[in-house]
């Protein structure tokens, strides 16, 4: 018996592969059910395993070991101590808790990072650690995989250029397994036709919106207009006079959910206007989202919200805050639905991932922040708003930086679009507007295949 042959027997009787019915994360129901994790219960074959690995990438020109979290750790840990390479950390998720980075470990910019996966499927895992690994300037040029799935994973990740070594397929494990009397011909037979003629996914039906495990009010009306208005946009009225806000409200209010607003750049503020603002938005039905950004302490914000000319309190349904002055000073803002800003969209924004995961832990921790503003996904039960949105611009003169509505409900999985001058500034607001809505409701209904 080969070496293989005898590490796969050993890690069969561990339990990393089962038969039977099981429902995978995707909804397939699927005879066989792979978890590499229990080899972790057994170091000497986790060493083999490493061992194993490492042959696989002798002549790669990797400087650093990464393993995909979880069940990679161990496996990256273990070749880590096998060969010398340094190990490096990429944290699951960045859930707010905490300061840290999403790489963690001692590296330079430009060192090539060779990855470790458990299992490949669609590789859509991998591809996403592969971006995060990169955007801390590593080199991922290869990539070892214990077992291939054999469900176009491998195929990805090729197509995009990387290396992908792989110490067994599905099919190989089938057969041994089989070739040793641990499988009968009944079930070989069954596991091939599903791997055959794989099973679509269920349908998903419901809308990553419904999903959030949404809590505020507000942030449940904000949704409920989403829905019916199939709308994930914003209008930023970053106007100046009262008839141009309310022409902008009257042209784009049917396609929008939340007007947002800098009231105090209006040279002619008054509580009128807010009153008609309002029948509009009744009306057309979308919320008024004061942009105000506090970022003070508890007292001042209060004051700043509730009195002076705006008397924001009176009428805004959803306010922006900076987190900077901490959770407790945001309890002030009552019968709204704050937005905390945990990361800007401007060049050179101050909010690096350690100010990123202290924001978020804020925000997490008020029960008042309904939502983030941020250029990334960062929150399961948070909603996201990405400003910096616009079709036909990369930028401005003055630090915005912009993305396209494919490239943010894509890459950052955002559930509402801000855009301002792309709309305000157009000849045709109404269009406008009515673009922005219909091809970004469509970019978010395609984020949400993946
Ligand atoms: P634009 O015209 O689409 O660039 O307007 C963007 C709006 O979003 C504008 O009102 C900004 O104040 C606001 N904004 C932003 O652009 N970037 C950020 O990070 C935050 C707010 Br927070």
């Amino acid at each position: 018996m080969q070496p293989r042959e005898d590490f796969l027997l050993k890690a069969y009787e561990l339990g990393i592969i089962k038969f039977g019915n099981f429902i995978l994360k995707s909804g397939i129901e699927s005879p066989f059910y792979v978890d590499l994790r229990p080899l972790s219960s057994s170091p000497q074959l986790l060493k083999t395993l490493a061992n194993h690995l490492l042959n696989l990438v002798e002549n790669s020109p990797y400087e650093l070991i990464c393993g995909v979290p979880y069940a990679a750790l161990p496996m990256g840990t273990t070749m880590s101590l096998a060969s010398g390479s340094p190990l490096i950390i990429k944290r699951k998720e960045n859930k707010g808790y905490g300061t840290k980075r999403m790489v963690e470990g001692i590296f330079q910019s430009g060192q090539n990072c060779l990855l470790v996966e458990d299992v490949i499927t669609s590789g859509q895992s991998l591809l996403e650690t592969i971006a995060e690994v990169e955007k801390e300037g590593l080199i991922v040029t290869d990539i070892v995989v214990v077992l291939d799935r054999e469900q176009g994973g491998i195929q990805r990740l090729k197509e995009k250029g990387y290396t992908v070594h792989t110490l067994f397929t599905i099919n190989e494990v089938i057969e041994l397994l089989h070739r040793f009397h641990r499988l009968d011909d009944g079930e070989v037979m069954r596991i091939k036709n599903f791997l055959e003629n794989p099973p679509a996914p269920p349908q998903k039906k419901r809308l990553a919106l419904d999903k959030k495990k949404i809590q505020h009010p507000v942030a449940k009306m904000l949704v409920e207009i989403a829905l019916k208005k199939q709308s994930n946009l914003i209008v930023s009225a970053d106007v100046i006079s009262s008839a141009e806000l309310l022409n902008l409200a009257r042209k784009t209010g049917d396609k929008i959910v939340a007007m947002k607003l800098h009231i105090d750049i209006l040279r002619d503020f008054s509580m009128e206007l807010i009153e008609e603002l309002k029948q509009i938005s009744k009306e057309k039905d979308f919320l008024l989202f004061e942009d105000r950004k506090y970022a003070d302490i508890g007292n001042t914000q209060e004051l700043q919200f509730k009195e002076g000319i705006y008397r924001t309190a009176a009428w805004a349904d959803m306010i922006t805050s900076h987190l900077i002055a901490g959770e407790e000073s945001l309890k002030v803002f009552d019968n709204v639905g704050v937005v905390g800003i945990v990361e800007m969209s401007s060049k050179g924004a101050l909010t690096d991932e350690y100010y990123v995961g202290k924001a978020l832990n804020a925000a997490n921790n008020a029960p008042n922040v309904m939502g983030v503003v941020a250029q990334r996904k960062v929150s399961d039960h948070l909603l996201l708003f990405t400003p910096g949105v616009n079709f036909s611009s990369s930028g401005d003169s003055k630090g915005q930086q912009y993305n396209t509505p494919a490239k943010v409900f894509s890459e950052y999985h955002t559930d509402f679009i801000i855009v301002g001058r792309g709309i305000y500034q157009s000849a045709e607001p109404a269009e406008a507007a009515e673009k922005y809505r219909a091809l970004g409701w469509e970019a978010y209904l395609d984020s949400l295949k993946d």
